[in-house]
């Protein structure tokens, strides 16, 4: 039998190109090599205020974009991560084996608690990896597709993991994380120090799944560069290198191959090539999401659902024997 593969994003801001390079598009691959599920973690979504009309419409548009983008479920299982309550049970026990220290040290938590100050922010942010933990332990998984951003978490995990095997006994499987090279981190179009990102301040940070063709091309042609002309790639061009980086990554070519279709062309001519490349991935992209239907994805959903759930209970079994609590 193949290892199990397991990844998920949360229901909530726009899917953008940084998800789909990120993490999606890898999933694609990777689900003929792997056991795959793909979760779409809404609880992980509350961990920051989500209006209740938008979060329902978001899972459902989240998993059309799982389907969309290849993600086949006669291979691979999609669920929703509420749907198993056995997550939050393992989050809650795994809690009770995790420092607070060691998730005050969580980068994306010390980001998010910087902006917001802790008094503004809920415990659940804090506690977030535990959550995550618990995703991916409950079904030992072996392998988790992500970007660079959640590397941290996967090692957290797999202290998490051992913590609890060294305690108790063997339980848990320890997961590693696999990182695409030039996808591990895509950066922002109006600041390529940062991540793209949903939670951006400005939508010209990001190129969202949804944009439309000429929102693309204003986003692409706005899109911040470096000092000089030439297109090649380079650590001192962080911009362009970011922007050659997506070129590669949507039309399967090899970054040299780019740079000599545009030597000796400039910035603009090379923003208006890359503007066509991301168009000509999200039209049929886009027409193939305009075409799944909500009864369609919520089926694919409640398979997946019933086919995890006997997974989620039995490693669960194995946990309330473990450390003392009553199977029933
Ligand atoms: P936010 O940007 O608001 O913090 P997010 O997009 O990081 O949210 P998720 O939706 O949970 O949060 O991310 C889903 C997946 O996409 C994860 O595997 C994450 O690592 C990946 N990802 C997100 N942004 C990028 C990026 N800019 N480059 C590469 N991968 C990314
Ligand atoms: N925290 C992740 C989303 C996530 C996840 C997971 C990813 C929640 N549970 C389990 C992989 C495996 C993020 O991208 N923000």
């Amino acid at each position: 039998m193949s290892k199990r593969l397991f990844s998920g994003i949360q229901p909530s801001g726009n899917l953008h190109l940084g998800n789909y390079l990120g993490a999606i598009q890898n999933w694609v691959k990777l689900q003929d090599e792997y056991e795959a599920i793909f979760c779409v973690v809404d609880l992980h979504a509350i961990t920051v205020p989500q209006d209740p009309v938008e979060l329902r419409k978001k899972i459902i548009e989240v998993a059309k974009i799982y389907l969309a983008a290849g993600i086949d479920p006669k291979k691979s299982t999609m669920f929703v991560q509420s749907h198993i309550s056995e997550h939050t049970q393992l989050a809650w026990i795994l809690s009770t084996l995790t420092k607070i220290t060691e998730l005050e040290r969580m980068t994306q938590f010390k980001d998010k608690s910087q902006k917001d100050g802790k008094e503004g922010i809920g415990a659940g942010l804090l506690t977030y990896p535990t959550l995550m933990a618990a995703d991916i332990l409950l079904y030992d998984t072996a392998v988790v597709p992500v970007g660079e951003d959640q590397v941290q978490h996967i090692e957290l995990t797999r202290v998490l993991a051992r913590r609890f095997n060294e305690k108790f006994g063997e339980t848990f499987v320890i997961p590693e994380s696999i990182v695409g090279k030039k996808s591990a981190r895509i950066m922002g179009l109006d600041d390529p120090t940062k991540k793209m990102s949903k939670s951006a301040a400005s939508e010209y940070n990001y190129i969202a799944l949804t944009d439309d063709a000429e929102t693309v091309r204003k986003k692409i042609k706005k899109a911040v560069t470096d000092s000089g002309s030439e297109i090649v790639y380079s650590d001192s061009k962080p911009a362009l290198k970011n922007l050659l980086n997506i070129f590669a990554l949507l039309y399967d070519k090899k970054l040299e191959a780019i740079a000599e279709e545009y030597a000796g062309k400039n910035y603009s001519d090379f923003k208006n090539g890359l503007a066509e490349v991301i168009i000509n991935f999200l039209s049929p992209f886009q027409e193939r999401l305009k075409n799944i239907s909500d009864e369609e994805v919520l089926a694919v959903l409640r398979a997946g659902a019933e086919k995890v759930k006997p997974l989620a209970r039995e490693k669960m079994h194995q946990v309330f024997d473990k450390i003392g609590l009553i199977s029933y």
